[in-house]
């Protein structure tokens, strides 16, 4: 029951941990972290019960076994991005690995549980169990505490690591910092290129030489959720004076992929429609002739290569959480 429980948590913080930019990312990523202890901790308690259920033979002891190889799979992975001490995995990224081992460990948990059911009893509850999981709680905050401190010792990479987790890559040296997709996307091409602007029921286009003359920069963060960030000094245009009115709910930015994500109206002073990085244009790979500065947002919401603003009445949390393309 408390594994179930923790792999709940696991999966509910690694989630928020991808939406997370700022501010709490701190929270989120420890409390992340303090789970995957606590059922490293717990391993000891279940082991018992792993020997005696392998001493029968059941139905459902290959969902048992892949359900431990890929927590194990998991749990490693997601220790060695951590402590920085191995970020590939021959052609994947730990990240990569982390995730991608966690959501078949969640799938065949919920198989697990099925075969296996344990039905929750009212002394689950009672106050000897309840002190138990605070002692599992503040071991694992222990636990979580001593592995910082022994990183700043070692000096392991992760002392270094930014409050989302990722490491630094490439910062104030755009050519050394990673070029990454989402998901398939690939450098469209862009020849003629123009970018269109709907706001207050008027449509306007702009070239790339009238892009130029505006000189709006900010020095922002690109955190992308496969592990790593990278600070930059980016110029191009502020999107509220592309738009020139705020009258909308949303701001959708498209990309020519078809790649699109949408923002608060009240985003458009702090978003930036870069086409230069560090003194000089955008590469193609990083998104030329334009792509968006989102400051304190995760990597995925930076909209490379794009091809239209537009201000829309629908509310910007009308989407899913995370591009699907
Ligand atoms: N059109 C488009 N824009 C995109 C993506 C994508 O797949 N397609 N990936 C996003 C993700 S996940 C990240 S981390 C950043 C990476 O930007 P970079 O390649 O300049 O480092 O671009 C974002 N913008
Ligand atoms: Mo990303």
């Amino acid at each position: 029951m408390a594994l179930a429980v923790l792999l709940c948590a696991a999966l509910v913080t690694g989630l928020l941990a991808f939406a997370t930019g700022n501010g709490w990312a701190l929270w989120v990523v420890g409390a992340h972290g303090v789970a995957g202890l606590a059922i490293v901790l717990i391993i000891p308690w279940k082991s018992t019960v792993v020997r005696r259920g392998m001493g029968r033979s059941r139905p459902g002891r290959g969902a048992s076994v892949l359900l431990a190889a890929m927590t194990f799979v998991a749990l490693t992975s997601g220790f060695m991005f951590s402590t920085g001490l191995v970020l590939r995995y021959g052609p994947l990224n730990a990240m990569q690995v982390h995730v991608g081992s966690a959501v078949v460990a969640i799938a065949v948990a919920l198989v697990h549980v099925w075969q296996r059911p344990v039905r929750p009893r009212a002394v689950d509850l009672e106050r000897r169990n309840l002190l138990r999981a605070g002692a599992l709680a503040g071991t694992a905050i222990a636990a979580y505490a001593g592995l910082e401190g022994a990183m700043r010792l070692l000096r392991l990479p992760g002392e270094r690591r930014r409050d989302t987790g990722s490491h630094e890559r490439g910062s104030f040296d755009p050519a050394a910092m990673p070029v990454v997709s989402w998901f398939d996307d690939k450098i469209p091409n862009v020849d003629g290129w123009l970018l269109t602007v709907k706001a207050g029921g008027g449509l306007r286009t702009w070239t790339i030489a009238e892009l130029g003359e505006f000189a709006d920069h900010v020095t922002a963060t690109l955190d992308c959720t496969s592990g790593w960030y990278a600070t930059q000094e980016w110029t191009g245009v502020r999107i509220d004076r592309l738009l020139g009115t705020l009258a909308g709910e949303s701001i959708l930015v498209t990309s020519a992929t078809g790649y699109r994500r949408r923002y608060p109206i009240g985003d458009a002073p702090r978003l930036l429609l870069a086409t230069g990085v560090g003194g000089n244009p955008l590469s193609p790979g990083h998104g030329a002739p334009a792509r968006l500065v989102a400051p304190g947002r995760r990597g995925f919401w930076w909209v490379k290569w794009v091809t239209e603003i537009s201000v829309e009445e629908r509310p910007w949390w009308v989407q899913a959480p995370f591009p699907l393309t």
